[in-house]
């Protein structure tokens, strides 16, 4: 199987093979043929007595688990359990935020602030604080100890939750017992229901797993409005992707993760030591790359650059020139360090809770965020003089990228055509035709296929069909690999009317040029920035989300958390496609669920079509289904 249509990857994993360094693509090779029972979702091991499997063709192997759990629930279980592991690592994201900001307020993490007022003052009044003469501080603990009890159990529906949604999706949720009390007490609920004895009804197990996806998304919306008061709501920023963003006269350091409570004193600190940097030789002094989420943070806020994403993050040290990768948390290769041994580059690892043997391991707290960013610079710096020049292979592949696309920024664009209804620009053209619809695309790339191709095929498809399209995360960090988000692939792959809307827009923002093909609307927790535009329209117009041309794909999904993701999507109205078949195959009863009965439920639900075209064909399908309902 081709590995990547990337051009970058495409040379690092020439180098990789010539350096005798084994990558993702390698490991995977060697996995295969990967286990039948666990594809299909038929292993069960969540007792001492298993493992369990079941025959998926029926016949004469085993038709239950030793307990008498049937495939349905091992495929159930087993579905909630990733979607409870995706939950949790969202939620453990946005509680770090949660803390960073109570600290704040209690003066004891003096490097941080708040950035945004219009967004901290839009949030307060939004979850119903009033502030009744209180200082920024007071209110600061005021939010944070609500949002902090956001995770606990309550009596009462989660506030990020109930002022973010449509008045009609709320009913429907709690129509069908989907509103979780706290967004950990969701996460706990689906471990204890999925364990040995308890929940044995398929379709009872996947409410709970979907009751778990809304704290997902609560969680989410919570970690996004803390961001942006902490750091800035991002505005449109132009900035650069590709490896070929790493400088031969830099010391090249890397931020690598999910959150950006590190990353941004990372950004803050890294050009007060340029002196020391050209002092150990780098002329340009530090050089900061992101990889993953915590790039994309950085990349929305800064436009500091995208270096490469998940599956390619270990491509990133073959080029022999990244002098320190800083981590925080998910999707960071365990496989780092031993990569790195080849090279002369650092591996930090910083949180308590994700420490990799083989890495150095500078533990970050807020109150010393300066201190620790500077001493990880420092560490960079000193990788630096131990560069290997006879190693230095950087692929001279470079792409612009547009990005800083927040809901905010959404808004204040098509303010400029109509600043009294800002949405009414986007609404009428949706309504006369010139946009068929919008689709997120989300998630990450996933080994199992060739890294970028469905996207960019299904992206290129859509956009001829005139489907607006907003991006986040690995998805957003594949086009910009890719040069699609940009003004020039808007005239190159977008349909006449999609075109003509992204010129006008481009035209009022003084672009002289259409705005990017894709909007670039940030890391994966910034999802729910695209369900708030959704919901915004929504409530404009008086309908509920599963009503609207609104449609969401995960072409290359790979991770727990694209699952969570997919599933609150589906719960909150949106038909979902996902381009890698997920583990639920041995259970018709689940497919049919997530395919077909959701839909009857809940308005949302999932697409499961590798095939690029087909899949922009069914998206294509779903959105002009929606039209029709709508008599547009
Ligand atoms: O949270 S898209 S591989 S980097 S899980 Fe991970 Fe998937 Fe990328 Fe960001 Ni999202
Ligand atoms: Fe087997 Fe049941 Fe234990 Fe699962 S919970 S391992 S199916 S006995």
């Amino acid at each position: 199987m081709e590995r990547s249509i990337s051009p970058d990857s495409i040379l690092m994993l020439q180098a990789a093979k010539a350096a005798g360094v084994t990558t993702a693509w390698d490991r995977y090779e060697a996995q295969l043929p990967q286990c039948g029972f666990g594809e299909t979702g038929l292993c069960c091991r969540h007792c001492l007595q298993g493992p369990c499997r079941i025959d998926p063709f029926g016949a004469t192997g085993p038709k239950a688990g030793i307990c008498g759990a049937t495939a349905d629930t091992i495929v159930a279980r087993g579905l909630a359990r990733s979607i409870a592991g995706g939950t949790a690592a969202h939620s453990a994201h946005a509680k770090h935020l949660v803390h960073t900001l109570l600290k704040w307020s209690r003066g004891e993490a003096p490097d941080y602030g708040i950035k945004d007022r219009a967004k901290f003052e839009a949030v307060l009044a939004r979850v119903g604080i009033a502030r009744d003469g209180k200082s920024d501080q007071e209110l600061a603990g005021e939010l944070a100890r609500l949002a902090l009890e956001e995770f606990s159990e309550r009596e009462e529906t989660p506030v990020w939750l109930k002022t973010t949604i449509t008045p009609a999706r709320l009913a429907a949720l709690g129509k069908y017992g989907l509103i979780p009390p706290g967004l950990d007490s969701g996460v706990a609920e689906v471990m204890h229901r999925t364990t040995n004895g308890v929940d044995a009804d398929a379709i009872n197990v996947l409410l709970g797993a979907i009751k778990c996806a809304i704290g997902d998304y609560t969680g989410m919306y919570l970690a996004t409005d803390l961001s942006d008061i902490l750091f800035g709501t991002p505005a449109p920023i132009m900035a650069r992707a590709n490896l070929g963003v790493l400088k031969e006269n830099a010391v090249n350091v890397a931020v690598h993760g999910h959150n950006p409570v590190l990353s941004e004193i990372m950004v803050a600190e890294a050009a007060g030591l340029k002196a020391e940097a050209q002092a150990a030789g780098a002329p340009e002094g530090i050089n900061l790359v992101g990889i993953c989420c915590t790039g994309h943070e950085v990349m929305m806020r800064h436009g500091i650059p995208s270096a490469t994403n998940s599956l390619s993050q270990e491509l990133a040290i073959v080029t022999g020139v990244l002098d320190a990768a800083v981590v925080d948390y998910q999707c960071v290769m365990p496989s780092l360090p031993e990569v790195a041994a080849k090279y002369h580059t650092a591996i930090i690892t910083t949180m308590p809770i994700a420490k990799i043997k083989g890495a150095t391991h500078i533990e970050f707290d807020e109150k010393h965020a300066g201190e620790n960013a500077r001493q990880i610079l420092r560490l960079a710096i000193e990788a630096y003089k131990r560069r290997d020049p006879a190693k230095v292979n950087i692929p001279p592949v470079v792409n612009d990228a547009w990005a800083g696309m927040s809901a905010e920024a959404i808004l204040k664009v098509l303010a400029l055509v109509n600043p009294d209804d800002p949405l009414k620009p986007l609404i009428d053209n949706i309504v006369n035709g010139n946009i068929l619809g919008v689709c997120l695309f989300a998630g990450c790339n996933d080994v199992k296929i060739t890294q970028d191709k469905t996207f960019v095929a299904l992206v290129k498809a859509l956009v001829a069909e005139n489907v607006l399209i907003l991006c986040t995360g690995c998805a957003a960090g594949s086009f910009a690999r890719h040069g699609l988000l940009t003004p020039a692939a808007t005239e190159k792959y977008a349909g006449a009317g999609l075109k003509a809307v992204l010129t006008a827009l481009g035209n009022a923002a003084g672009l002289g040029a259409p705005l990017p093909m894709a909007l670039h609307t940030g890391s994966c927790v910034d999802n729910t920035r695209a369900a708030a535009i959704a919901t915004a329209i929504a409530n404009k117009l008086g309908v509920d989300v599963s009503q609207l041309p609104v449609v969401a794909t995960a072409p290359e999904a790979a991770m727990e958390k694209a699952v969570s993701i997919g599933t609150w999507a589906v719960a909150l109205g949106l038909p979902v496609h996902v381009g890698v078949v997920p583990p639920v195959t041995g259970s018709p009863l689940v497919v049919q669920v997530l395919t077909q009965t959701a839909k009857e439920l809940l308005g949302g639900y999932f697409i499961v079509e590798p095939d690029p075209q087909k899949a922009a064909a069914k998206l294509v399908a779903a959105l002009k289904e929606r039209r029709q309902g709508l008599g547009i």
